[in-house]
């Protein structure tokens, strides 16, 4: 049966080697479980709270780690602290994410049953620390030969080397991650990590050439302007200064305000203020430097990963002009011809780049250049990601030596969710990814073990929860989903029009609970959402999108690229692609189809959770803003998580392997039991002395309410035959 995540560690409290406790861990309580006062949120936030005023800012409820983003780097992330947690079980230690890490792979290697550690929570609140922590963890503490250290620093390298292609400063995160990362390590035999692969999702593209204010293009860029060597920059052309380039920064007109505030009191002290005013950075960001991110730094960080993960200095050498050519794209300016038709003005850049001239008008130029400078640059990304899993894959020997059998831990990073002025299409994709985890986290933790229930007779109280299924069906529910809707506007023949695209959405969802526009019932107008806006009630609150652009024609000149001389170009945009012009999926449908397999991998392993909270918006240490982490709580469900936790059974097991264990503590039962196996559990459950309310007997399990029940039961057994009895933590996991 699908085991749960909710069933191991409710009893590991009981457990706590208390001398391994110091007074500042017991601020609050560690389990949200050991809350007295459960069914209170404001009890819920006040351990948080405490708990983070002491920089304590992992809590568990269950097995369930709950983070809060410490914002500063705290003294727990050690080797010491590493081997603290090693080998040891879950509850018998303060929570860590070492733990659930430990815990993961110990499970791993006990039941032999592919892993998967899911993090989520909204944009900078911890997933990507949180991933990397885990993978150091691996990194450090599981067994390596020589010969598999290098698939370990492979696996560390090529998170610099993602980050700084696929992550950028966003207004919620200096370091965000605008790709989904979906990574497996894999173990051999003896829990040495052998190889790796990583699944990448839907990057955000639109960043190449717009970005927020406040905001930045990808790292890379200003990794190479600032760190690239002289010589290197001038090969490509390129000039040691963001301003330059207009997809990075824009020229900015600062306008400086003095205000002099003269106070006379026998003499007079001028104050002058002078307020620094950026007027005009209408496209871009604005912001090449961030005072968190050393570029410089981080370049050479990325050059070295680049080496041990195996690029040959010709690909280097060919990602860089990739890098250079995309900026000297977005420099290239249109003009008027002779004939009035639209050329290339910069001529520079042409130095550069192939002829893009064709008869376009200027807008049309200008959105084939944009169009041309994201293809390039996503489809690099991927050829990026496969050179990794080349270098990641393990080889044949290795995999002999391991005597085939290998176990897998995978590890979910993704993008949070996120709420900008502006919304766009991506905003909408990364939103609907959130909604699809949280989607599986209530199918795994709380659907599933209120069913079970059901399905075996026990009575049980059940537990309310919002399940965004809804949601979910409103985004890709065939034929009148959001995603059908736009994939239906984009076949149309003609042009498709982000107008009858609206229309259509009105059309079909108008009056779903979770989709509102402009339109209100009565005929009046709905201020809060404009007219080329729609807005989705979100699990995680509410987010208008703008369908300007949405059905934007993405062709793009393949034939341009397809035959470059730059390697990595001429094999990201494939010939055939450029004779068979079959339409492609839509990429709405191609990320719902990816999303739907990454739930399938998922579903095909054994879950641990981490869930993450962000505890202001100002990225600021020490500071614990109420009302955002209550939210918070609310959407991830944390209450109801927590909820179905206590009410629940933290044990259940079939009649016969139960039996099977116990038999010898029962002479009744001991040594075959020859009646009906549920009267079998109950004589020896008797015989034990279970009281009525610990257990309860369903159509094919036992269901035990404590596990300080099992811990009595097993100590028994152990006492009875030490040879036999295997660890706590073993059977406890093997149980099921
Ligand atoms: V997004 O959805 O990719 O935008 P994440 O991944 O949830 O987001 P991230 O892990 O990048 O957030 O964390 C944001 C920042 O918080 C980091 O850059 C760190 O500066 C800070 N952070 C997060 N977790 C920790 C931690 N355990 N210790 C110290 C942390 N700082
Ligand atoms: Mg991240």
């Amino acid at each position: 049966s699908q085991s749960s995540p909710l069933l191991i560690p409710l009893g590991c409290i009981h457990r706590v080697m208390e001398s391994t406790l110091t007074a500042r861990d017991r601020v609050g309580v560690q389990d949200f479980v050991l809350l007295e006062n459960y069914t209170s949120e404001a009890a819920f936030i006040e351990n948080l709270r405490r708990r983070f005023g002491e920089k304590l800012i992992y809590t568990y409820i269950g097995s369930v780690l709950v983070s809060v983003n410490p914002y500063k780097d705290l003294e727990i992330y050690s080797k010491a602290h590493m081997e603290r947690y090693r080998g040891v079980s879950f509850y018998e230690i303060s929570p860590h994410i070492y733990a659930v890490s430990d815990n993961t792979y110990r499970a791993m290697r006990t039941e032999r049953r592919d892993q998967c550690i899911l993090i989520s929570g909204e944009s900078g609140a911890g997933k990507t620390e949180a991933s990397k922590k885990i993978l150091q963890y691996y990194a450090t503490t599981c067994p390596v030969t020589d010969h598999m250290s290098t698939i370990r620093d492979r696996l560390l390298q090529s998170n610099p080397v993602l980050e700084a292609f696929g992550n950028a400063k966003t207004l919620r995160n200096d370091n965000s991650s605008r790709f989904g990362k979906y990574m497996d390590v894999q173990f051999d035999f003896r829990g040495a990590p052998i190889g790796g692969h990583i699944l990448n999702y839907l990057l955000e593209k639109s960043r190449v050439v717009h970005q927020n204010h406040g905001e930045r293009n990808f790292h890379i860029f200003y990794q190479l302007l600032e760190g690239g060597e002289q010589d290197q920059l001038s090969k490509l052309g390129l000039e040691r200064n963001a301003q330059k380039y207009h997809y990075l920064v824009k020229v900015c007109v600062c306008v400086c305000v003095c205000v002099c505030v003269c106070v006379c009191v026998c003499v007079c002290v001028c104050v002058c203020v002078v307020i620094l005013t950026v007027m005009s950075c209408t496209s871009q960001g604005c912001c090449p430097r961030v005072s968190s991110i050393n570029d410089k730094n981080d370049w050479k960080t990325v050059r070295k990963a680049l080496i041990v993960i195996g690029f040959h200095e010709e690909e280097v050498e060919d990602l860089l002009n990739i890098i250079a050519s995309v900026l000297h794209l977005g420099n290239t300016q249109f003009g008027e011809g002779e004939d009035g038709e639209t050329q290339i003005t910069t001529e520079p850049q042409l130095t550069y780049l192939s002829k893009m001239i064709s008869p376009l008008s200027f807008e049309q130029a200008v959105a084939a250049r944009d169009a041309l400078a994201k293809a390039v640059y996503g489809r690099a990304f991927t050829w990026l990601v496969a050179k990794i899993n080349q270098s990641l894959a393990f080889k044949d020997e290795v995999y002999n030596s391991s005597k085939g059998s290998s176990s897998v831990i995978g590890l979910l990073d993704i993008y949070g969710f996120e709420v900008f002025q502006h919304n766009s299409f991506e905003q909408f994709c990364i939103n609907y990814c959130n909604e699809k985890l949280q989607q599986l986290f209530i199918k795994l933790t709380l659907k599933s073990e209120q069913e079970e229930y059901e399905a075996e007779g026990i009575t049980w109280e059940p537990v309310k929860y919002f399940d965004n299924k809804i949601i979910c069906d409103l985004v890709e529910e065939k034929h009148k989903g959001f995603i059908s809707i736009l994939d239906e506007e984009c076949l149309r023949p003609g042009e498709p029009s982000d107008i009858s695209f609206l229309e259509k959405l009105e059309e079909t969802l108008g009056g779903h609970a979770h989709f509102v526009t402009h339109k209100l019932a009565n005929g009046k107008t709905r201020k809060a959402v404009g007219r080329e806006e729609f807005r989705l009630i979100h699990y995680a609150g509410e987010v208008n999108y703008t369908v300007n652009g949405e059905l934007a024609n993405q062709s793009v000149n393949s034939r341009t690229a397809g035959s470059s001389d730059n390697q990595i170009l001429s094999q990201c945009f494939h010939r055939e692609e450029v004779t068979t012009q079959k339409r492609p999926e839509t990429a709405a449908t191609q990320f719902k189809n990816s999303l739907a397999k990454l739930i399938e991998i998922l579903m095909s392993k054994e879950p641990s959770y981490v869930r993450c909270i962000k505890p202001n918006d100002a990225k600021q240490s020490g500071r614990f803003d109420e009302a955002l982490v209550r939210h918070q709580v609310k959407y991830l469900g944390l209450m109801e998580n927590l909820r179905v936790r206590r009410a629940g059974f933290a044990y259940r097991r079939r009649y016969e392997a139960f039996l099977q264990r116990y038999k010898s503590l029962c002479p009744g039962t001991w040594p075959n039991w020859q009646g009906r196996l549920a009267d079998g559990v109950a004589a020896l459950v008797q015989h034990l002395g279970y009281k009525p309310e610990e257990y309860k007997l369903g159509k094919t399990k036992i269901f035990i309410r404590f596990p300080k029940t099992l811990f009595t039961t097993e100590d028994a057994l152990e006492a009875r035959r030490p040879a036999l009895a295997l660890t706590l933590q073993t059977s406890w996991r093997g149980y099921r």
